[in-house]
Order: C-alpha cells, then structure tokens, then sequence
C-alpha cells in the first residue's frame, strides 16, 4: 500500500477525494493536515489517523517519515507552495485545479517536478466520466470527422445573490486566482482538449463580478468586495482552426453542478451531457453519418462498461508506472493555466489574446 498525506481537508477532500482513496484498496492515508484543528481532529477520528500524524502545517506532514505522496485540496494560492515541498521532499503529489494563480507559478512547478523526475496528477477529475471517455475515443478515432465547431456550457448556481454564500477564498483574487473562470471553467478548457484533442490557440472573453460584495464569514454584519468572475463566456480558436464557445457561470438558476458538451464534426456529431441533479455518469447523445444527419435525430447511446474510471486509482496507476496516460499532469495543469491567463488578458484588452 502507498502510504498518503492528505493536505487541505474541505469539501473536495471530504467528499471525493478520500472515498476515493479508500475505495482504491491502492493507498494507507498515514496522515493529514488542515490548519483548521477541529476538522483535522473530525477527519482524523473518522480516518483513525493517531494524533501524532495529524498537522497543522504541511510541512511537518511532508517532512513525516510515514508519508510517502501527498494528495493537495486547499485553497488555490498553497497549491504551489505544497507541491513544492512535496517535490523538493521527493514526494510525488496529487493537486486539485485550478493547479496555480497564474500561469508562471504552474511553469515553475512544472519545471520543479520534471527536474526532480517525480510523478504528479491534477485533479481534472471530469475526464473520468464514463461518458467523456467514450466521447474521447469517438472523436480521436475520426468518427466525427474534422472537428468544425465545439460548445460547452459549465454551470452551477450557488453564486446567486439570494443564495446564502459568504466570502470565501473562492471570491477572493489573492486566494483563488479567478473565481467561475478557474473554479469551473479550468475543468471545461481540460475537458474540451481532452475529447477532442485540440488545444487552445487564442481566446477572446467577457468576464464579470455580478454579485460586488459578499457578507463576510467572521462578521455576517459586514460585507467585504467581490474581485472575481461570477461568470467567464469566452470564445477559442483551437488548433486546426475549429472554433469553441465557453459559457461559465455560477449564475445559472437551477443548476447544480450542470455540464453540456457539443461536438461538430465534418461527418458526425454528438452531445455529451452531466447533470449532478441526474446522475455522475454522464450522458452521449450521437448523430454520426449521412442518414442520421438526414434524419436530424441525435440518439442516446449506451456507454460501454469498459469506460468507467476512478480518479485515485488512476493516482495510484500512476505511482506504480501502469498508468494509461489518461489522467492529468502537471504539464496539462500548466497548460491549463495559460489559457486561464489569456481569458483573463482578454478580458482587460477586450482583444484576442494568444495563448503561450
Ligand atoms: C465548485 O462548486 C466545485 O466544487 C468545483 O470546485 C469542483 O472542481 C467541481 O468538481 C464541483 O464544483
């Protein structure tokens, strides 16, 4: 078993990625860390983690003996700091996403963890969706054609003004980076290059803060500023000259955590679709060839059993070099970054902005 230090113990860490740790049967998580004491000590009593393997800083975690790799789900603005004292320990890491603030950090740490030869994974945990990985396979075999035109739609609705949502790091620049843009929309830039193969060439957006201040967490009296995106719509050139439209928001009334995908391709064409209100499995809806693209009928397809995937058991693939190359990298969070960066750039230019 791979002995794993988990680090930032929230929601994400709570609800994904420990499950999926235990269920691997790969990993024995020997310790974790939250700067909060009781929810290391409420996660360390359900984990059963001794007291002398629960810390408050991760640099005690990273320098225990019985920590092995570590698994990164904090705030956005220690997910380089971290990963570096994991790298510069020798310790490969998982991170969530977005990887970084910006752009150079990521490089940084990409650079870091290529030079010490360590392994990594980010978590663009979408690319294991049964249905996403189906798509992949359909679009990267030629069954599409030649990609024409790519459209997704990210959004979730806990950012609107009635819903009772303090100002979290999430709505802070200095913590999180951007808000929807690298919350949501990292996973949509990821997903889109990941099925179709594309990667981004430029972009051009409209990002905007609607909600301007929030109440503030220790004094709900109070309100602080806003100075994120609530919502990031932005346009692509990806390679090969298919355009792709990015509509991002947490705005959007009714949706949970809502994923619509269009591919359109020069023989075929498909809809792949994830409704957390439905089911996490996602969906694929396909018209592939002339008689159905006659018939304007898209039909909803079985995806095979052969596709389902979990997140930290490819981690563990991954440590033990039988990876399949599927999951994320620090070179794909890097890259990620970029484009993030760009949109943001774009949105101060109002110009097409080259992603590099
Ligand atoms: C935001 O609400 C969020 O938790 C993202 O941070 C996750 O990455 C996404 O998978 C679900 O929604």
């Amino acid at each position: 078993m791979i002995k794993i230090g988990l680090i930032g113990l929230g929601g994400i860490m709570r609800g994904v990625h420990a499950p999926g740790i235990k269920a691997s049967g790969a990993f024995e998580i020997t310790a974790v860390c939250d700067i909060n004491r009781e929810a290391l000590d409420k996660f360390g009593d359900a984990y059963e983690i001794p007291a002398e393997r629960r810390f408050t800083d991760y640099r005690d975690l990273i320098a225990c003996p019985d920590v092995e790799v570590v698994d990164i789900a904090t705030p956005n603005d220690v997910h380089v700091p971290i990963a570096l004292a994991a790298v510069a320990a020798g310790k490969a890491y998982s991170c969530e996403k977005p990887v970084a603030l910006n752009a150079p950090d990521a490089i940084r740490l990409e650079e870091a963890t290529r030079a010490a030869g360590l392994p990594s994974m980010i978590c663009f945990s979408y690319r294991f969706v049964p249905a996403a990985r189906f798509a992949r396979d359909l679009a990267r075999r030629g069954d599409l054609g030649e990609i024409q035109h790519v459209a997704i739609q990210y959004l979730q609705g806990w950012g609107l003004p009635d819903v009772d949502c303090p100002l979290r790091w999430r709505f802070i620049k200095a913590r999180s980076g951007s808000g929807a843009l690298g919350d949501l929309g990292s996973h949509a830039v990821d997903l889109v290059s990941f099925i179709t193969g594309l990667g981004v060439c430029q972009v051009v957006s409209q990002c905007e803060t609607v909600v301007k201040e929030r109440k503030l967490q220790e004094d709900p009296a109070k309100v602080g500023p806003v100075d994120v995106d609530d919502y990031a719509n932005f346009m692509a050139e990806l390679e090969g000259g298919a355009t792709c439209c990015f509509q991002i928001s947490r705005l959007a009334f009714a949706r949970g955590n809502y994923q619509r995908l269009e591919i359109y391709g020069t023989r075929g064409a498909l809809v792949y679709m994830l409704d957390a209100n439905a089911d996490n499995r996602g969906t694929l809806d396909l018209c592939i060839g002339n008689a159905m693209r006659n018939s304007r009928s898209f039909v909803r397809t079985e995806v095979p059993a052969c596709y389902h995937a979990s997140q930290m058991s490819a981690f563990a693939d991954i440590l033990l070099k039988r990876g399949d190359g599927l999951a994320a990298t620090i070179e794909d969070g890097a890259e990620n970054m970029k484009v993030l960066d760009a949109v943001l750039a774009s949105q101060v230019s109002g110009q097409w902005v080259p992603v590099q």
